[in-house]
C-alpha cells in the first residue's frame, strides 16, 4: 500500500467544509462551545480564504428578508419560494432559515462587508429580495469571522484535506475519512456529532465548454458533490434529487444575470427580436397556478427561452444597451448630468462581473463587447447541483422544534442518520437560501449540533478495522498505477486502469445523453434514464479501476466517485417522479404535464448500506397553515 502518515483527529464537533453555511456553522457553534467546554474541528478541501461558489466573490446578497424595516414578512417568503419551486419545498425550514437570515446580514455589515446604501441610508435592493454589495472580498470577511471565532473557542482548522467518507457506527455517524491534498497523510477525524456543508455538484453533466475550455462553468468546478456522497453512503434519506438548476447565463463565461433583470430591468430576445417571456406567455397556462403567478419561476423562464432556441430563434441576447439608455434616458435633458450616469452605469454593469464572474469581463473584454452600445449572448448552461438556490437537492433534515409538522425526529437539521447535520448545499428542499441563508443555516445546525452533543453525544465508537479498510481502499488507486504504470509507453494509456479524466468524460457522456443534458436540449424519458442507469451500472464496475499518478489524480477519482453516486440518485428520483414539474430544469417527454394529483409530494430516496438497495419514497408536502 502507498506510504502515508495516519493522522488522527478527535473532536467533539467535526464541520466538513469551509464555505458559506460551515463558515455560519463555525461561527455560531464556537460561541456554544465554549459555553460547555467542547472542541470544534472545521476541516476544508481548499483554503477558507476563498473556497466554494463565493471564491471570486458575489455582487449581491440574495435572501434578504428586511423584516426590522417592515418590507416583508417571513410568510412572504416561504410563498415567495413554494411558487418558485413549482409548490415544492419544506416550508419549515425556509421558514427557519428566512427568520434568522436578516440577522447573518447584519453581521456581514458589521463585520466590514459593503452594502450598497442609498441617500437616506437604506440598503439599495437588487429586487424584492436582493441586496448590491462591494463583494469581491465577500468569502475573506466572512471566512475571517469564522477563523476568529472558532481561534476563541480553541477550535481547529484543517485546509487542503480531502474528505471521501462517513465513519459510522451502526445508524450514528462517528466522523470522517480524507487526505492531505499536498502532503502522504491519511486522516482520520472521530467526533460525537458531524456537519456537512461541503457544497453542491458540478461536471456530473458534459459542461458546455469542453476540451480547452473545460473546467469552465457557472458553479465552482471545485465543489463536486461531498455533501450528497457523505450522506448517502451514511445511509440517509435524500430528497428532491431531481431537482437540478440549470441558470441563464451570458454564455461562454457564465456571467449572472440577477442584476440585469432586476437591478437595470433588462429585457431576453431571441435574434428575431422577439421578448420571450411576452411573445410565449400562453405557455405559462399549461403551468398553472405557478406559471401564472409573480415572479414567474425560474425554470419557466428557461423554459420560454429554449422553446425559442428549439424553433430556431436563437441565439437569445440580453438587452443591456437598451437597458442602460432607458435608465439614463431620464437624465437626457442635462448632458453633463446624463454622461455621468452612462459612467456610472457602465460602471456597474462591469463590477457586477468583476465582483464575483471575473472571466466574464474578460471574456467582453476580448470579443469587443460595450454593454451600453451592444446587446450580449445568454444561454441556459448545463445542470449543477446547488439545493441553495433555485435547485432543491440534498439531505431530508428534521425540521425546527417550535413548529409543528410532520418532517421531526430530533434535533434541527440532522439528517435520518444520528449525529449527522446538513447545511446550505448539504441540505434539501429548502431553496433560495443563498450565500446568506446558507450562513443562517449553518448557524442553525451549529447550536443544534452542539446541543446535541451536550445532551446526547457519546465517545464516539470507531472500528479501526473498518478505517484500515477504507484508508486501502482511498489509496488503492496510487498502488494501481504504480504496479502496472511501466507497461506501455504513455502511462495514461494502459489496459489494466482508466485515468480520471476518461472516466469523468464517460460519466459526463452518459449524463448529458440520457439524463437531459445540453446536447439532449434538457430532454429525458423512461426509456433514456433506464438506458443510462445501465450505463452508470457499468461505469460503477469500472470506478475502482480508477488509477491515481499522485495526490492531484486521487483528489480527481474521489471527486469522480462522489459525482457517479449523485449521478445514479438523480436519475433514479427523475424515473421514480412520472411527470414533468421542472420544464426549463428538464422535461420527461414520456409524462409530459404537470400532475399534481399524484406528484405534489416529496420524493425521496435512501440508499441502504447493509443491502445496497436503493428505496423511493413519496412524502407529503405540509403547508403553512394561512400562507
Ligand atoms: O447571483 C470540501 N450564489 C449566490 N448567492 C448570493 O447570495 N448572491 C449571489 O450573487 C449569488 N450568485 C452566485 C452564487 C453561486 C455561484 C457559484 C455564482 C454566483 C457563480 C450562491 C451561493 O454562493 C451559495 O448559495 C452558497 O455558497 C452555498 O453555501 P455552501 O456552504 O453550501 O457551499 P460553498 O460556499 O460552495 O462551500 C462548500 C465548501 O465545501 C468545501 N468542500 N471540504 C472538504 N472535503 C471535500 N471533499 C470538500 N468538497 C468541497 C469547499 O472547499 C468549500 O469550502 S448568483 O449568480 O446567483
Ligand atoms: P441570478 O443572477 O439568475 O442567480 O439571480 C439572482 C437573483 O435574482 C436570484 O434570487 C434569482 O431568483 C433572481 N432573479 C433573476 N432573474 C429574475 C427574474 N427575471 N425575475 C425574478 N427574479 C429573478
Amino acid at each position: 500500500m502507498a506510504n502515508f502518515e495516519t493522522v488522527e483527529v478527535n473532536t467533539d464537533l467535526l464541520i466538513i467544509g469551509g464555505g458559506f453555511s460551515a463558515c455560519g456553522a463555525a461561527t455560531e457553534a464556537a460561541y456554544w462551545a465554549k459555553k460547555n467546554g467542547l472542541k470544534i474541528a472545521l476541516v476544508d478541501k481548499a483554503a477558507m480564504d476563498r473556497s466554494g461558489a463565493v471564491a471570486m466573490g458575489l455582487s449581491a446578497i440574495n435572501q434578504y428578508v428586511g423584516v426590522k424595516d417592515g418590507e416583508n414578512t417571513l410568510e412572504d417568503y416561504v410563498r415567495y419560494v413554494r411558487q418558485d419551486l413549482m409548490g415544492i419545498s419544506r416550508e419549515d425550514l425556509v421558514y427557519n432559515i428566512a427568520r434568522h437570515v436578516d440577522s447573518s446580514v447584519h453581521l456581514f455589515e458589521k463585520w466590514g462587508l459593503n452594502i450598497w446604501l442609498d441617500e437616506d441610508g437604506k440598503y439599495v435592493h437588487e429586487g424584492r429580495w436582493q441586496l448590491m454589495i462591494n463583494g469581491e472580498s465577500y468569502k475573506v470577511i466572512i471566512a475571517e469571522a469564522a477563523k476568529n471565532a472558532l481561534a476563541d473557542a480553541g477550535g481547529e482548522i484543517y485546509e487542503r484535506i480531502f474528505i471521501v467518507a462517513p465513519l459510522m457506527d451502526g445508524n450514528k455517524c462517528v466522523g470522517a475519512v480524507g487526505f492531505n491534498t499536498r502532503e502522504n497523510q491519511f486522516y482520520v477525524f472521530k467526533a460525537k456529532a458531524v456537519i456537512i456543508g461541503a457544497g453542491g455538484a458540478v461536471h456530473v453533466f458534459r459542461p458546455r465548454s469542453v476540451g480547452e475550455g473545460f473546467g469552465r462553468s457557472w458553479y465552482p468546478p471545485f465543489n463536486s458533490g461531498t455533501s450528497a456522497y457523505f450522506t448517502i453512503q451514511a445511509g440517509a434519506e435524500m430528497t428532491c434529487q431531481e431537482v437540478r438548476f440549470i441558470p441563464v447565463r451570458f454564455k461562454d463565461a457564465y456571467g449572472p444575470v440577477g442584476a440585469w433583470f432586476l437591478l437595470f430591468k433588462s429585457r431576453a430576445i431571441s435574434a428575431e427580436g422577439g421578448d420571450y417571456m411576452v411573445v410565449r406567455e400562453d405557455e405559462l397556462n399549461n403551468w398553472a397556478p405557478y406559471g401564472l403567478a409573480k415572479p414567474i419561476p425560474a425554470n419557466l423562464r428557461n423554459y420560454l427561452g429554449m422553446l425559442d432556441v428549439e424553433a430556431g430563434l436563437g441565439p437569445l441576447y440580453m438587452e443591456t444597451d437598451e437597458a442602460i439608455q432607458k435608465i439614463a434616458a431620464e437624465y437626457k435633458d442635462d448632458p453633463k448630468a446624463y454622461k455621468k450616469k452612462m459612467k456610472e452605469l457602465e460602471t456597474e454593469a462591469w463590477e457586477d462581473f468583476l465582483d464575483m464572474t471575473i472571466s466574464q469581463a474578460i471574456l467582453w473584454a476580448s470579443q469587443n463587447v460595450k454593454p451600453e452600445e451592444k446587446h450580449s449572448e445568454i444561454a441556459a448552461c448545463e445542470p449543477y447541483f446547488i439545493g441553495s438556490h433555485s435547485g432543491a437537492s440534498g439531505a431530508w433534515v428534521s425540521g425546527p422544534e417550535d413548529i409543528d409538522t410532520p418532517y421531526k425526529w430530533g434535533y434541527t437539521n440532522m439528517t435520518t442518520v444520528d449525529g449527522l447535520f446538513a447545511v446550505g448545499d448539504g441540505s434539501g428542499a429548502s431553496s433560495h437560501k443563498f450565500s446568506s441563508g446558507s450562513h443562517a443555516e449553518g448557524r442553525i445546525a451549529g447550536k443544534s449540533a452542539i446541543k446535541y452533543i451536550v445532551e446526547k453525544g457519546a465517545e464516539p465508537n470507531v472500528d479501526m478495522a473498518k478505517v484500515e479498510e477504507l484508508q486501502k481502499k482511498i489509496l488503492a488507486p496510487l498502488d494501481l498505477f504504480e504496479a502496472h504504470k511501466g507497461e506501455t509507453t504513455d502511462p495514461e494509456i494502459n489496459i489494466n486502469y482508466i485515468m480520471p479524466r476518461q472516466f469523468l468524460f464517460r460519466l459526463q457522456k452518459i449524463m448529458d445523453e440520457y439524463a437531459g443534458g445540453v446536447t439532449s436540449a434538457f430532454k429525458t424519458s423512461k426509456a433514456l434514464l433506464e438506458r443510462g442507469l445501465e450505463l452508470i451500472g457499468v461505469l460503477q464496475e469500472d470506478s475502482d479501476k480508477q488509477a491515481a499518478g499522485n495526490l492531484h489524480d486521487l483528489m480527481r477519482i474521489w471527486e469522480n466517485t462522489q459525482r457517479m453516486w449523485i449521478a445514479e440518485s438523480h436519475i433514479r428520483t427523475m424515473l421514480f417522479r412520472e411527470e414533468t414539474r421542472w420544464p426549463g430544469y428538464y422535461f420527461r417527454s414520456d409524462t409530459p404535464k404537470m400532475d399534481d394529483e399524484n406528484w405534489k409530494c416529496f420524493t425521496n430516496c435512501r440508499w441502504d448500506p447493509n443491502t445496497g438497495e436503493w428505496e423511493m419514497m413519496k412524502k407529503d408536502i405540509w403547508t403553512m397553515p394561512g400562507v
